[in-house]
């Protein structure tokens, strides 16, 4: 028979259950098991596949996630390139600004912005996230902070590369910032396919990685738009944006133009759709789809790729363009993958 002092007992005791266990999911949510003992990393673009060597170097020696996402993109910011590290493109009067940022599975994050001169940003980034008691630092006030942890000053000047762009770039002074589609004919004016060098172009790197523990962690690093407006930001340094990692679901990151990812606060939208049950090629492709609707005939203007890792181990990617490419290492596998995308 129905009794209803129990009843209510039982309604009453249930609610206090939940109002004294915060830490409850929401059933809603679904529970991702971790994977443990399957290392895997994942880096936008083509040179993702020297910098996932780099993060290798930790990732297979059972290191955490955290180390190797620094380790692995410090290959591609000591390297020549168009759009990471202290040789890329300058800005429009002529300065290379540096933007970078890191985030680990406890959901520590750093980041600096609008940094100049200094070789490393993602380790001012970890700095700033190991050492303060803050999440962001920006231009002079990055930089002094990096200088006062030891990071050398380099020297205020364009690498050869560098110099013979910005000098072409002079020539129209041409204001379109348009981000680079990196394996396809058609590409922005501002980072061209090919380097002056006839080495192939690269962009911006962002990195996720999962460690043996089943641990996420992730990293992202940029000189951001060839040619910008001095103090421009992209999405690169800003947490949520051009990355988010969630140890409970999963980590993202993303590259193209910055602007638009902002406007989506793109890697957190994927991490957040993963955690609805989208597999990471899922919750890419919708995040890339929000975009497209928001920009409608100007999306093939522009090119966005977001690469994703699940807590169990799954990985993808997405763009809006065809030619973005994404680099995959695991203990077996060591590859570049073709994105898919919607144009
Ligand atoms: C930015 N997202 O500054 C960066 C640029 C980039 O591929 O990723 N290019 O907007």
């Amino acid at each position: 028979m129905f009794n209803r002092r129990k009843f209510v007992e039982a309604s009453f005791l249930s609610s206090l259950g939940t109002f004294i266990n915060p830490f409850k999911t929401s059933s809603e949510e679904e529970f991702i098991p971790p994977v443990l003992g399957k290392p895997v990393v994942l880096s936008t673009w083509d040179t993702g596949i020297a910098a996932n060597k780099g993060a290798w170097e930790v990732l297979g020696k059972g290191g955490r996630a955290l180390d190797a996402v620094e380790a692995g993109v410090m290959v591609t910011e000591s390297s020549q390139n168009c759009c990471v590290g202290l040789g890329a493109n300058p800005d429009r009067d002529g300065f290379v600004t540096l933007d970078a940022c890191i985030m680990d599975e406890f959901s520590n994050c750093g980041s600096v912005a609008f940094l100049e001169r200094i070789k490393h940003p993602i380790s001012v980034a970890r700095r700033v996230m190991e050492k303060t008691p803050h999440v962001m630092l920006v231009g002079s006030g990055a930089q002094q902070f990096a200088v006062a942890e030891g990071f050398p000053l380099e020297k205020q000047e364009l690498s050869p590369e560098a110099k013979q762009a910005y000098e072409n770039w002079l020539k129209k002074s041409e204001y379109k910032p348009v981000v680079n589609i990196e394996n396809t004919k058609s590409h922005g004016p501002f980072a061209p396919q090919y380097l002056e060098n006839g080495e192939l172009n690269h962009d911006t790197i962002g990195m996720i990685a999962m460690d043996a523990k089943g641990n996420l962690s992730g990293s992202c690093t940029t000189s951001g738009m060839g040619f910008k407006m001095r103090g421009r930001l992209g999405d690169s340094p800003i947490i949520g944006a051009g990355l988010f990692v969630d140890n409970e679901v999963g980590a993202a990151t993303a590259t193209g133009q910055g602007e638009d990812v902002i406007r989506i606060a793109g890697s957190h939208t994927v991490v957040e759709l993963m955690r609805q049950g989208l597999s990471p090629e899922q919750a890419c492709k919708k995040a890339v789809e929000r975009i497209l609707r928001i920009k409608k005939d100007k999306a093939k203007e522009i090119q966005i790729g977001f690469i994703a890792i699940k807590k169990n181990g799954e990985y993808g990617g997405y763009a809006l363009q065809k030619g973005f490419s994404f680099a995959v290492k695991t203990g077996n596998v060591e590859k570049l993958v073709q994105a898919k995308s919607l144009i």
